[in-house]
Formats: structure tokens, C-alpha cells, sequence
């Protein structure tokens, strides 16, 4: 979702340059904007529908063909065992208002199974929710009117690094940076401070730092009268002292009354909150703990201000929002679908009962390395008879494929996308044609139904030449922006609010910032108060090693890591220990390590760095299986506390040296 132009000479994209109308990502793409270039026309690239032969390999066919072979497959398969039998399964590859049509077409053949809560953040987003009533937050370059900033648990300098440019500008204008962070990250690099707590421990150094400010006298009584409901009890639960935060996380306890007593009298104070610490068991009542801070303090709805976990403010066209869509039984799905969690796939397949899936069709994601548990995804997907896969590149997913339809890229087809962070909307037009046989999704599923004789007119999914004028449409159904504003640049809707909760509206039960949350027990059962909860370690509590599996800058988890272009300026990820854990284990960078634990094992080398806290293994996610990657498999399927969110950082693991 940055910006960038794209040059073309005779119908070839041949440069990609920055964009500085886009005040979030004013500097250009990173590497991996950079890399389309090379994406685009990658040898590597599926241009052509691929069956797959009884001994294994995929030979080329035609589309008609392809198509003619998965809509009769389609249709034998609902009649003898119902429209449940057949497996939807989208992944977060591609956020585009177009994908709305995949939802159409499903609804249309008459239900699927499908998945619902979220890989990524949800956790977070539903404890947000649950305490300020919506998911936004301050303009990304507001950051540079913060006085002090503290990345909790992001790593902006490979995850977002287009945010670095504003904390850059905060520093210049006299910010502190704080990290916490069990990583020495790239990020903490920059920083005047870092805090590197134990890892999922977060919430009782945030729940120390409220008693700290509340006992000294330091919230905003003013603010917390008028807008904060729950303080009394809140400030009643606090049993967390320093000292006892400091046997819990490791940090020492002055440390914490001196980050405490600084926050809160920063004046104009910016937590960013990451992604990685509400990917545990107690994330979302963690999210909450952290969130309390700007509370009491009154940092909530001024410029420089606030709690940025996520902005959702320009996902205004409802299938941009698609991601947020995690409660199993919303009212529009329940005609249509049976669903299992996302989070634990693996089980909640095998529990599914009649009819088994006889049937997936997945597009957008690489499930078979990115979900949790994944020794039992992949088992649960070989035992599918049918399998088809809509992908670019032959990942670990679409290796497993019966069919493989070539999917499109991002230069290929007009739509609209929004974005997390930053607060445009935008229009992307299409510049260049597919190559091969590449069909957009929307096409894709336009000749399915002709084939099936289902009605594509009332389903709303429009034929390919009607395509442009179906993004149109609902372009001009969305109010908030002048439709052929929106087609020439960037656009801000309307709607943003800036500073985001400046007229003080809550959208929550009381009307009022909820510390205390009924709807947090009613949905979730959690405490109604932000809580410390202790990791439950699904019984490996006594194994040595905590697994982190951080995301990199060189790709967008299993995406671009195969390009050349990213493969000559990065090294093949290792597995980084602390120098104590490899002195003990009489191990030296490089040196062969198999990592294991009841799940699982995958091999590797060692790196050994002071870039890790002793206790824990860091690997990165979204690594293929043939580059010694894979850590999933290691991973159980569960659940976040709330948000049916992935709690991939609640595995421990141990480890034995190899011959080399
Ligand atoms: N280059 C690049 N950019 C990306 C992505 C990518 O794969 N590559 N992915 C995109 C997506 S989908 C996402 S969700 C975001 C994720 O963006 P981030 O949230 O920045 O990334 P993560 O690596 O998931 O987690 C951030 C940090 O959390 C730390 N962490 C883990 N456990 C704890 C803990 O208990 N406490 C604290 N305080 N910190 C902890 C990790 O060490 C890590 O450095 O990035 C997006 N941007
Ligand atoms: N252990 C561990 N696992 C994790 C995480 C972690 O921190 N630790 N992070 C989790 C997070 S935050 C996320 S968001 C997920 C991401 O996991 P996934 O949702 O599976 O996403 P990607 O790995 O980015 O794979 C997306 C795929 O979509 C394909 N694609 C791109 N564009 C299109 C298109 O237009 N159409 C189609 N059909 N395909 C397209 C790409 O080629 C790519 O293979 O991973 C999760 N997995
Ligand atoms: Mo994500």
C-alpha cells in the first residue's frame, strides 16, 4: 500500500520510482517494492495452468481445458456431498477490493467451508476495539509531533519502514525512542532506549508502569473523569508492584519507574504497538495492559498522542476490510458457510464430520507453511482428493495442487486497495497485460460459472469486459471522495479523523474509554480488567528454548524470497541463540542444529549473536520448505485470548548440536 510510480516502455514495466504525493511513503518502495520489477517478469512465474501427473510433475494445459475439468469437478462434487464439501480458503497475499468477488462467487455455488479468524493481528485489533470502540489512530507523520515515542514490540526498521522516516523526523525535532523489544532489533538500533523484557511478559511491565503513574499522582484526573469509565476498579486491581515486575519480565524494577514516570510526563506521548507480543495466548489482554498507559494519562485524541496498533480509517469499501471479518456466525455468512479456525486448522478439520471436504480451492496465501501446526495442515490437505490452487510462483501450497491457475500480478488488473497504516485510499489502474494465460480472479470465476450455468448478472460478478465498470460502480457507491479524485491520486476520505478520537466519541458500550469491559468477558471471557495471564506452553513448559519466528525486511513473509534481485543482498536466514545458550551447548555460528519438540523438527544453522535474549531461538516465518525453513511445523494450532488470532509465540523448543 505505498505508493510508487510505474514506468512502461511498449507495454513492459521497466522502472519503479517514488511517489511523493503520498505523504506516508513520500521516499519510494523498499526492496521488495523495487523487486515487482523482477516479479513480474520472473522466469520462475506460473503463466500457464498446470495439471499435475500421477507420477507427481504438472504439465502445462489449456485454460478451457483447466476450467472445463474444475467446474465439472465442482459440480459432482455439491451434488453428491453438498456445497460444504468444498474448502474456500484465502490467505492475506492480495488485499483488493476486487477480492470481493470471490466471495460472491462462493455464495453463489451455494456456501463452502471457510475459515474465519486471522493469522496476523486480531487479538490486538479486537482489545483496541473492546477500549477506544474503533480500530484507528493519528496520521502516520503526526509521529513527528510526538515528544516521546515507544515502538512496543514493532519493528518498524524491517516491518514498516516507511514509519522510520517519521520517527527520524520526531528525533530531529528532540523525541525519545524507546524499544521493547526481547530483540536487539535493526530498529532498536536507533533508538535512545531499549527494554527487553521476557518474551510474553509485556503486560505486567505496562500494568507495573499504570500502578507507578497512578500512585505518583501522574494520570490525567481531568481526562479520566470525563472520558474513562472502569478507573476506580482498574486502578484497584493493580497488585503488580515494580519489584514484582521485575521477577516476572527481567527488567529491573528502577528501569520501570523511570520509563513510567518519563511517559508520563512526556507531554505528547506515541506508543506504536507491534504485531509480534498479542501473537500469544494473553495477547489481547496484553494489548490492553499497554493501552492503559495512554489512557490514564489522557494521551488519547491530540496531535502527537496515542495508541497505534492499527488505522482502518481508509478501509472503506467493505471487501478491503475482508481481513476483519473473524466472528464465525456474522449475520451475512450464516446461510453460507461452515467455518473452522484459521488458528487451528489442523484439528478443526479433522473435526469437521459430514460432509468432509472433498474439495479446496485456495488463492492468495501459503497455508501449508504459514499456518500453525503445519505438519497436520499439510497431512489435512493431502487427504483432500481435489485440490486447486491459484498462485504465481510454485510455493510449498501450490506444489501440493491437483490444478494450478496462474495468478495474476499487481500491474495486471485496475482495483482499489486500503491500507493499515496509512490513511489513503487508492486507486490502481491496470498498466499492463497478464502474461501467458494469466486471468484475474475475477475472470477466473466469471468462466467457472458460465460452465456451471450459475447467473453471474445477479450474483454481481462481473463478465471480463465489464470489469472496469464494476470497480466504477462501487467506487461511486462509497461516499467520502470524488470518484475521479480517487482515479488520478492518493486519497484521503472525508471521513479520517484527525487526531484520531479528537471529539472524544467512543464507540463502545458506555460512550466512554472502557478500562473495565463487559463485552470482553461476554465474548471472550476474559477478566473484564487488563490482566497479566501467565503463557500456557501446551504442556513443553520444560523445554529450554522460547521460539520466535519475527518477520524480516527482505520479504512479506513466504513472498519475494525467491527473486534474485533479494536473494544477492540478503543471507540465508539462520537460526540466531545468545551467546550464552551456545556457549552451554558448545555451539558456534554455523554449526548444524537439528530443532525439536513434540510437533516436530526442522534443521538448520546456527548463528550465534548478542541480538538474542538467552532462552530464546529466533528463526524467521514464511522461509519454503526446500531453503531449510518451515517453522510451523513446530508450532501448535491455538488461539489468541480473543480475535481467534494465532498464538504462533506460545511454543518452546530444544535443540541438539548435528555432525557438520
Ligand atoms: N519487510 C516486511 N514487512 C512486513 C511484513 C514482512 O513479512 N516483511 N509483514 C507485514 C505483516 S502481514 C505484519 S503482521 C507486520 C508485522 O510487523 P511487526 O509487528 O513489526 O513484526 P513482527 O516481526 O511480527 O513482531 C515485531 C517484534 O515483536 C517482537 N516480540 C515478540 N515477542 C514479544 C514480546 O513478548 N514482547 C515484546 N515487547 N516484543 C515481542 C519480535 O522480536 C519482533 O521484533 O509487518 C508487515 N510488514
Ligand atoms: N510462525 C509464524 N507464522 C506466521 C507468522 C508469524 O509471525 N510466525 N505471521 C503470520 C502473519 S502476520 C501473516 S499475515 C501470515 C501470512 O501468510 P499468508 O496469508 O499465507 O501470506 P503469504 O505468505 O504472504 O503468501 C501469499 C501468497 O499469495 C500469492 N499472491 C500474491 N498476489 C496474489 C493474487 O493476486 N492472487 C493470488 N491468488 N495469489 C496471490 C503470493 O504469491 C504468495 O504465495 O503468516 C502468518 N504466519
Ligand atoms: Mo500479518
Amino acid at each position: 500500500t505505498c505508493t510508487f510510480r510505474v514506468f512502461t516502455e511498449d507495454g513492459r514495466v521497466v522502472r519503479i520510482l517514488p511517489y511523493e504525493g503520498n505523504l506516508a511513503t513520500p521516499e519510494g518502495p523498499c526492496i521488495k517494492g523495487l523487486s515487482y520489477l523482477e516479479r513480474e517478469y520472473s522466469s520462475e512465474r506460473i503463466i500457464n495452468p498446470l495439471r499435475r501427473q500421477p507420477d507427481g510433475s504438472f504439465v502445462h494445459i489449456g485454460t478451457d481445458e483447466a476450467l472445463n475439468i474444475i467446474a465439472d469437478r465442482l459440480v459432482e462434487t455439491k451434488v453428491k456431498h453438498g456445497p460444504h464439501s468444498v474448502l474456500f480458503y484465502r490467505g492475506s497475499g492480495y488485499s483488493g477490493l476486487s477480492n470481493d468477488i470471490s466471495g460472491s462467487f462462493w455464495r453463489l455455488f451455494g456456501g463452502a467451508t471457510t475459515t474465519y479468524g486471522n493469522l496476523c493481528w486480531p487479538a490486538g485489533l479486537e482489545a483496541v476495539r473492546l477500549t477506544l470502540g474503533d480500530v484507528k489512530h493519528n496520521l502516520p507523520w503526526d509521529l513527528a509531533n510526538a515528544s516521546m515515542i515507544i515502538l512496543w514490540g514493532k519493528n518498524s526498521a524491517e516491518t514498516n519502514v516507511q514509519e522510520m522516516i517519521h520517527i527520524e523526523k520526531a528525533r530531529q525535532n528532540g523525541a525519545k525512542l524507546v524499544v521493547i523489544d526481547p530483540r536487539r532489533t535493526l530498529t532498536a538500533d536507533k533508538a535512545d532506549m531499549l527494554i527487553r523484557p521476557r518474551p510474553g511478559t509485556d503486560a505486567a511491565l505496562a500494568l507495573a508502569m499504570a500502578r507507578v503513574i497512578i500512585d505518583r499522582g501522574l494520570t490525567d484526573k481531568e481526562f479520566i473523569s470525563r472520558h474513562v469509565s472502569g478507573f476506580g476498579q482498574f486502578a484497584a486491581s493493580l497488585q503488580i508492584t515494580p519489584d514484582k515486575a521485575q521477577e516476572i519480565t527481567g527488567i529491573p524494577a528502577q528501569t520501570i519507574i523511570d520509563l513510567a514516570v518519563a511517559a508520563a510526563g512526556a507531554g505528547r506521548l506515541t506508543i506504536v504497538a507491534g504485531y509480534g507480543f498479542q501473537r500469544y495466548t494473553n495477547g489481547g489482554q496484553t494489548i490492553r495492559s499497554v493501552l492503559s498507559i495512554p489512557v490514564i494519562t489522557g494521551m488519547v485524541g491530540k496531535p502527537g498522542c496515542g495508541f497505534n496498533f492499527a488505522n482502518l480509517q481508509s478501509y472503506i469499501f467493505d471487501e478491503v476490510k475482508e481481513p476483519l471479518s473473524y466472528y464465525p456466525d456474522q449475520e451475512t455468512d450464516k446461510p453460507f458457510r461452515r467455518a473452522i479456525s484459521m488458528a487451528t486448522f489442523g484439528p478443526d478439520f479433522y473435526a469437521l464430520g459430514e460432509p468432509a471436504i472433498q474439495f479446496a480451492w485456495i488463492e492468495r496465501g501459503n497455508p501449508v507453511i504459514q499456518l500453525p501446526g503445519s505438519n497436520e495442515v499439510k497431512k489435512a490437505l493431502e487427504s483432500v482428493p481435489f485440490k486447486v490452487v491459484v498462485e504465481q510462483f510454485m510455493t510449498d501450497t501450490a506444489a501440493m495442487a491437483d490444478i494450478i491457475l496462474p495468478a495474476k500480478g499487481i500491474f495486471e488488473q485496475a482495483d482499489v486497495v486500503g491500507s493499515y497504516w496509512n490513511p489513503y485510499a487508492q486507486y490502481k489502474p491496470k498498466i499492463v497485460d497478464p502474461p501467458g494465460e494469466v486471468l484475474p480472479e475475477s475472470e477466473i470465476y466469471w468462466r467457472l460459472a458460465q460452465r456451471m450455468s450459475l447467473n453471474t448478472g445477479e450474483a454481481g460478478i462481473p463478465a471480463p469486459g465489464q470489469y472496469d465498470d464494476w470497480l466504477r460502480e462501487r467506487i461511486s457507491l462509497t461516499p467520502g471522495f470524488e470518484r475521479e479524485e480517487l482515479m488520478q491520486k492518493p486519497v484521503i476520505p472525508e471521513q479520517n479523523e484527525h487526531p484520531a478520537y479528537g471529539n472524544m466519541k467512543f464507540n463502545t458500550p458506555s460512550g466512554k474509554i472502557e478500562l473495565w469491559s463487559d463485552r470482553a468477558v461476554k465474548l471472550w471471557g476474559t477478566n473484564p480488567l487488563p490482566t497479566f495471564e501467565p503463557l500456557n506452553d501446551f504442556g513443553e513448559g520444560h523445554l529450554p528454548l522460547r521460539l520466535m519466528t519475527p518477520n524480516i525486511a527482505s520479504r512479506i513473509h513466504s513472498q519475494f524470497g525467491n527473486l534474485e534481485v533479494i536473494r544477492s543482498v540478503v543471507e540465508e536466514p539462520a537460526w540466531e541463540i545468545s551467546v550464552a545458550d551456545a556457549r552451554s551447548r558448545d555451539l558456534k555460528s554455523g554449526d548444524r542444529i537439528r530443532v525439536f519438540n513434540s510437533r516436530g523438527e526442522v534443521t538448520g544453522r546456527v548463528s550465534v549473536t548478542q541480538r538474542v535474549k538467552s532462552g530464546s531461538l529466533v528463526f524467521p516465518n514464511g522461509i519454503w520448505l526446500d531453503e531449510g525453513g518451515g517453522v510451523n511445523r513446530l508450532i501448535a494450532p491455538s488461539e489468541t485470548d480473543m480475535g481467534h488470532g494465532a498464538a504462533f509465540h506460545n511454543t518452546r523448543v530444544d535443540i541438539e548440536k548435528l555432525a557438520p
